[in-house]
């Protein structure tokens, strides 16, 4: 995967997680609910995209458990699959070859679909009947949203087919429906709907059925299992058609890829004109019977595959270039673009890495360039179109200045990248906070961005030994707008916490260039505590197993700053522990074999009690089985709950869980 997409990635996440825990622990959170609601769409999008970032610290796993409790898990019967991507031509005549190495045959029949931008769902009827419906979560588990589908006009209720019937398709929310929703919402001053795959995913989710009735969400079926056999998707496509339910009329079986390439062509030209949004063609062998041995990987099936269409691209005007400065002092080129509709969004600006990058395309101010979203997500600046004034526009001048403080930039030898290498940098200081309190530093909760940035700027935190001097300015922070004395409280706490964190974390908190978590876990395992660090030299450093020649010499350069040196100084004075924890701390491991769920609405977010749990030698999960030893259940619990009352497992009250951890 790109690295951009996977930095994209950590970062959303990282924001969201503290706001979440902002929303959930302070009276007033730092963004507002349309940034959060934005933020959480594109983590989704990516997700979506790249199954495999999904990991259970994500915050969409939270708020599937916390808003979505009110549906229960389905497990499929028979995992829901993934498809393969092709991307090109080329690649279907590499998909096209494999298949005729089993079938013998250059002409392959294929059975050609519009893959629909919605949403996967499986219904299930019993005896004619539709008894469940359900999401395809992670292809294994779903959720129940039978109540939902139900308000889907285009789903039938009733089939004429009795025994077991399982049916696949897609949910979608026509483009015309999304329009009217989005209008709608504009005039009632909701956050808007980024595209109608987001729409129709909130929808499914609502709980109340009533109003997925009102959003006229529709679907196509493309996918049976029954009694009944067919012995080809052409042959399904036909059977589900007879059996009432709604199939895209723009199938087509094809007798070769020739005519697959003139399929596709001809809905790349007609894609616009349809009344709902698809992002590519789904190809399938057509003949059920070579299936099997056509054969299968992992998760995807090798009879089939999702050719997607070219991201889009649109011309706008770039209205402006400007530089920000990181945590390190690099600064980042970024255009302000005149907004354009792309892949769904709107897209008003794109990052533009250095400054080479820009005179490599030649960009100019005021010029006409060409936009598109890289992997369909993140907004990226592919070329100028010269136009005839384009040579009057003045050529791009890269900054010679910092942005921020206006003290020169500079440049490493070899690198194209240019820093501020003034560690007064307001920017630099702001963001070296920021990273000093983060979630995989000190984790510092409520001492996230914009709090960083609104103390800053008041002048009541101007570095990271600040921090720990908080706790004396009670009153200024109470005298700021959005501080309460719950938020104060909470703030203090936290920081007084991370006083005791494991060697680690401090470690990779002072921002040393080069040593990102990981290397910074390394050597605290390695050296054991600060003191042990700060004499070793960099030949002892370059010995460790992980640590090379570059992260070496940035550790003996960062310890041999006098400044630095009075950094950490001030940081022991406060009492900050500067020693590595093994995973035996002194914490009583009484934990030790049990596994917990937790469920319902606590007094803090689920990863709190999670912390608790691990730092006791137990183990923590998100499904109740016969294996679960406790369930820790908040507030408006539900599925979780009920299952664990079926299964005789002992649930604690938040009451109870923190008197058995006193
Ligand atoms: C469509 C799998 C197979 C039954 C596996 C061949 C991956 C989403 O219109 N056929 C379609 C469409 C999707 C499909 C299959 N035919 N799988 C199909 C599909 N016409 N969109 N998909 N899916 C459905 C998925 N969804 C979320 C995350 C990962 N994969």
């Amino acid at each position: 995967m790109d690295k951009k997409i996977l930095d994209r990635y950590n970062l959303l996440k990282t924001k969201l997680i503290q706001w979440g825990q902002e929303y959930y622990e302070n009276d007033t959170p730092s963004v507002d609910d349309a940034e959060y609601d934005q933020a959480m769409q594109t983590l989704l999008a990516l997700e979506e995209q790249y199954p495999e970032l999904i990991s259970e610290d994500s915050p969409s796993q939270l708020i599937g458990g916390a808003v979505a409790s009110g549906f229960s898990k389905y497990h499929h019967t028979q995992a829901m699959m993934s498809l393969g991507d092709a991307f090109s031509v080329e690649e279907l005549e590499k998909f096209n070859q494999q298949i005729s190495k089993v079938s013998n045959q250059i002409d392959n029949p294929y059975f050609a679909e519009l893959k629909i931008d919605g949403l996967s769902i499986a219904l299930i009827y019993e005896e004619g009947r539709l008894v469940t419906a359900a999401t395809r979560g992670d292809g294994k588990i779903g959720e129940n949203v039978t109540n939902n589908v139900r308000q889907i006009a285009a789903i039938p209720l009733t089939i004429p087919q009795k025994g077991h019937v399982e049916v696949r398709g897609e949910v979608y929310l026509p483009k015309a429906e999304f329009e009217k929703l989005n209008h709608h919402r504009l005039l009632n001053d909701e956050p808007l709907f980024a595209n109608p795959r987001n729409a129709a995913a909130g929808t499914l989710r609502q709980l109340d059925p009533k109003i997925v009735r009102n959003r006229h969400l529709s679907a196509f079926i493309y996918y049976y299992y029954g009694d009944q056999k067919v012995a080809s998707q052409s042959e399904a496509i036909a059977h589900l058609k007879t059996l009432g339910f709604p199939t895209n009329p723009e199938g087509k079986l094809c007798q070769n890829l020739t005519e697959v390439k003139t399929y596709i062509q001809e809905y790349s030209d007609k894609r616009n004109n349809l009344p709902y949004e698809i992002d590519g063609i789904v190809l399938k062998y057509n003949d059920f019977n070579l299936y099997d041995e056509i054969g299968y990987t992992a998760k995807v099936p090798k009879w089939a595959i999702a050719y997607k269409f070219p991201a889009e691209v649109k011309e706008t005007t770039l209205l402006d270039i400007y530089g920000t400065v990181g945590r390190t002092g690099k600064i980042t080129y970024n255009a302000k673009l005149n907004p354009v509709q792309l892949a769904g969004t709107n897209v008003g600006a794109a990052t533009l890495n250095n400054a080479q990058f820009i005179q490599s395309l030649d960009l100019r101010i005021g010029g006409k360039v060409k936009v598109k979203k890289a992997g369909d997500i993140i907004p990226e600046v592919i070329s100028i179109s010269k136009g005839k004034t384009y040579a009057n526009l003045p050529v791009f001048v890269p900054l010679t200045h910092c942005p921020v403080c206006d003290s020169l930039l500079e440049k490493n030898t070899g690198e194209v990248d240019q820093y501020c290498i003034n560690i007064d940098c307001p920017a630099q200081i702001k963001r070296s906070i920021e990273h000093f309190a983060s979630r995989g530093a000190q984790n510092i909760v409520g001492l996230g961005e914009m709090i960083v940035v609104q103390l800053y700027e008041n002048e009541i935190l101007t570095d990271v030994v600040g921090i720990y001097e908080l706790k004396d300015k009670v009153d200024q922070l109470l005298a700021l707008d959005k501080f309460g004395q719950k938020k104060v409280d909470n703030l203090l706490a936290s920081i007084e916490k991370s006083k005791q964190n494991s060697l680690e974390r401090v470690l990779f908190g002072l921002g040393i260039r080069h040593i990102g978590n990981k290397t910074a876990l390394i050597l605290a395992k390695e050296f054991r505590n600060l003191d042990t660090l700060m004499q070793t030299s960099s030949e002892a450093f370059a010995l460790v197993e992980g640590v090379g020649e570059v992260v070496a010499e940035s550790l003996v350069d960062w310890f041999n700053e006098t400044r630095n040196q009075h950094v950490i100084q001030a940081l022991k004075e406060h009492g900050l522990n500067f020693d590595y924890f093994d995973n035996s701390p002194v914490i009583p491991q009484t934990l030790t074999g049990q596994t917990w769920v937790i469920t319902g609405t606590l007094s803090h977010p689920r990863q709190y009690f999670e912390a608790i749990i691990q730092a006791r030698g137990g183990k923590t999960s998100s499904s109740v089985s016969a294996k679960t030893s406790y369930l820790l259940a908040g507030e408006m619990t539900g599925s979780k709950f009920n299952k664990a009352q079926e299964l005789g497992v002992k649930i604690l009250t938040e009451a109870e869980f923190n008197d058995l951890i006193k």
